[in-house]
């Protein structure tokens, strides 16, 4: 199995190039099934440790089943599939071109939740217009327990979010430990509560706002809980999207008007939006990956963790 690795705005992507699993040539929401329920072990030997760690996100690079597209990719990370993943879109646009495969201009790639369309600039800008996003619900009211009464929106960006506003703790990387405790806790209320995305589907991304570190750079920080235990090193690419559904639904932001989002390492993506007719809108999200490197990946039989050691998540955290 062959991997390229990059960044973007400090969150990991590992792209698998080669020596991925036979998925077939379905749709690929039909091939991620296929992925998630026969070949987890791939998904584990990519982002779990010895290879990977909690923060990797992976890709696995497929044929697209749609004419359009120049590719399609089904994301994942420490713990599961991903719906979509923004960061990662930008750091396999990073990785197509660093092949040779593509260059400067537009591609389609194909995701588990439809196609998205990414251009590529001349100094390795990627603008990534992602699926439709919008906002379920505002101003749900949630007892976390040890940490009291938290008001968020439900939204969705390609993967559901809860959106908090100036709640918990501060939203700085020395605080990590704590934001990491205050929204593990948030997503078990979530849960408990029975709040779902509108199709049903878990809130398992939990980002909390605050400040701008510097507001002539970025307009707000965030801190981001993907599904697992780890935070998004990046400002998120779903999570900017959904931020953008929210701002759109309070009419703070006009359209096609730049939203700067820092992350909480205060790398920063920015986004525009467009209505869309049926109420929702069309985020586009922009920022840079870089490479970090190759491997080919050795799969020992007399190794014990030839697939990833698996990830043990801990118990609901109340402070
Ligand atoms: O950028 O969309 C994103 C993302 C999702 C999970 C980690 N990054």
């Amino acid at each position: 199995m062959k991997v390229i690795d990059s960044h973007t705005g400090g969150e990991p992507t590992r792209i698998v190039v080669e020596g991925g699993p036979e998925l077939g040539s379905g749709p690929i929401a039909e091939r991620a099934r296929v992925f998630r329920q026969s070949h987890d072990r791939v998904r584990r030997s990519v982002c779990n440790e010895p290879r990977g760690h909690d923060a990797m996100v992976g890709g696995l690079l497929c044929e697209p089943s749609s004419a359009d597209c120049e590719c399609g990719v089904i994301f994942f990370n420490n713990v599961d599939t991903l719906n979509m993943c923004v960061h990662g879109t930008i750091g396999l646009v990073a990785t197509l071109a660093h092949l040779g495969r593509i260059g400067p201009g537009e591609c389609g790639i194909e995701t588990p939740v439809g196609v998205v369309r990414a251009t590529l600039d001349e100094v390795g800008r990627v603008t990534v217009a992602n699926v439709p996003s919008y906002r379920a619900r505002a101003g749900v009211e949630l007892e976390v327990p040890g940490w009291g009464r938290v008001t968020g929106d439900v939204a969705w960006g390609g993967n559901w979010f809860f959106l908090i506003e100036g709640q918990g703790p501060p939203v700085e990387i020395a605080r990590m430990k704590d934001l990491t405790a205050f929204t593990v806790a948030v997503r078990h209320a979530l849960a408990a509560a029975g709040i779902t995305g509108d199709d049903g589907g878990e809130v398992d991304h939990v980002e909390v706002f605050g400040p701008p570190g510097d507001a002539a750079v970025a307009d707000g920080r965030n801190f981001v809980l993907c599904p697992g235990e780890a935070y998004d090193r990046s400002p998120c690419g779903t999570g900017t999207s959904a931020k953008l559904a929210c701002l759109a639904a309070d009419a703070k932001l006009a359209p096609g008007e730049v939203w700067r989002q820092a992350g909480i390492l205060d790398s920063v993506f920015e986004g525009v939006y467009e209505p869309l007719a049926d109420g929702r809108i069309l985020p586009r999200v922009s920022g840079r990956a870089w490479i970090t490197g190759e491997s080919i990946y050795h799969f020992d039989e007399t190794d014990p963790f030839q697939y990833g050691i698996p990830s043990i998540q801990t118990n609901p955290t109340t402070s």
